[in-house]
């Protein structure tokens, strides 16, 4: 029987420093997302794209924060939505919308995974940690902010509260390499698994991640895969707002998707971070076609099955 996979658009630009964010479920899919899993055998079920209702404004004591009553919106619709096409489906793909969306999505998940009884992972492909609080926020920008809030930090008061929580020891972020001094100090506190561009060059990044697999297979877990468009080389994926040198290559992050589909452990992924007014030719809203069909299963050749599936 074939396996079963929901797709949401999440139209979310409220959480990024400029716009355009909007776009990125109509680019997906104009880059041809559905046609690609449908081709790879998965029973496709597409809800479109969620929306909110206009919001009244919300201050917060931190004045540089900008849309909160919109993320908080955002976050309130998702957390429901990703429950529901978790509950109903065995993948479901958050087409974004900047990373703000990922507050929500993954809050949903992690009530999914409670509810079955078994804990959530969360892979986070970045080169940003996206560790802030609502009081450490400098730009204001709450893309920057849901990791913290989905371990569970204090600070998320004017956040919708949280019906589970991501144990800080099962988040595994990769592809690191733009760090604010409060993120810093968070990563050290809660003792996150960062592999860094740094770790990356040593080591490559089957190592790593095979090592977080493992971990995950043994506790019976669900994982939640957030692949964030700046993860990748600027060169290689210029339509995102917040391009940091140094990313992960195509081949990097091929493997990394192949992996994670050959392990069968998947159970969430979020496409965000795609602005397409910054695309050149829609070769980024490509790219990320591309990496969520090898995610999904598209192979070159048949390969032997891994011994980490489950
Ligand atoms: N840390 C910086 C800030 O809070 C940049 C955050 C950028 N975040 C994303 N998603 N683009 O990873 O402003
Ligand atoms: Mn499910
Ligand atoms: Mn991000
Ligand atoms: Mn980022």
């Amino acid at each position: 029987m074939s396996r079963s996979c929901t797709i949401l658009g999440a139209p979310v630009e409220t959480g990024a420093s400029q716009p355009g964010c909007l776009m990125g479920p109509a680019s997906l899919r104009t880059a041809g997302l559905l046609p690609a899993l449908g081709a790879l055998g998965w029973d496709l079920r597409d809800l479109g794209d969620l929306s909110i209702p206009p919001q009244a404004p919300r201050t917060h004591a931190n004045p540089a924060i900008h849309h909160l009553a919109e993320t908080c919106a955002w976050i309130e619709t998702l957390e429901a939505a990703a429950f529901d096409a978790a509950q109903g489906c065995d993948l479901p793909i958050f087409m974004g919308g900047d990373h703000s969306l990922s507050a929500g999505t993954v809050a949903g998940m992690a009530r999914h995974a409670e509810a079955e009884g078994r804990p959530l992972f969360l892979l986070w492909l970045d080169a940003h940690p996206d560790l802030h609080g609502l009081d450490s926020t400098e730009s204001g920008n709450l893309h920057g902010t849901p990791v913290a809030y989905v371990t569970g930090q204090p600070g998320f008061a004017a956040y919708p509260p949280l019906a589970a929580a991501v144990a800080p020891g099962n988040v595994c972020m990769m592809g690191i390499r733009s760090v604010d001094p409060a993120e810093h100090a968070r990563i050290a506190e809660l003792g996150i698994e960062v592999h860094d561009m740094r770790a990356i060059d040593e080591t490559g990044v089957l190592p790593p991640l095979e090592a977080f697999l493992e971990h995950v297979r043994a506790a019976n877990g669900m994982l939640h895969v957030s692949l964030d468009v700046d993860f990748l080389d600027p060169g290689i994926a210029p339509a995102v707002g917040t391009t940091v040198p140094g990313g992960a290559t195509f081949r990097e992050a091929h493997l990394i998707m192949e992996v994670l589909g050959e392990s069968g452990l998947v159970s969430a992924l979020d496409l965000v971070e795609l602005n397409p007014f910054l695309d050149e030719r829609g070769r980024t809203a490509s790219l990320m076609v591309e990496l969520a069909a090898s995610l999904m299963g598209r192979r070159v050749l048949d390969r032997p099955t891994r011994s980490f599936a489950a």
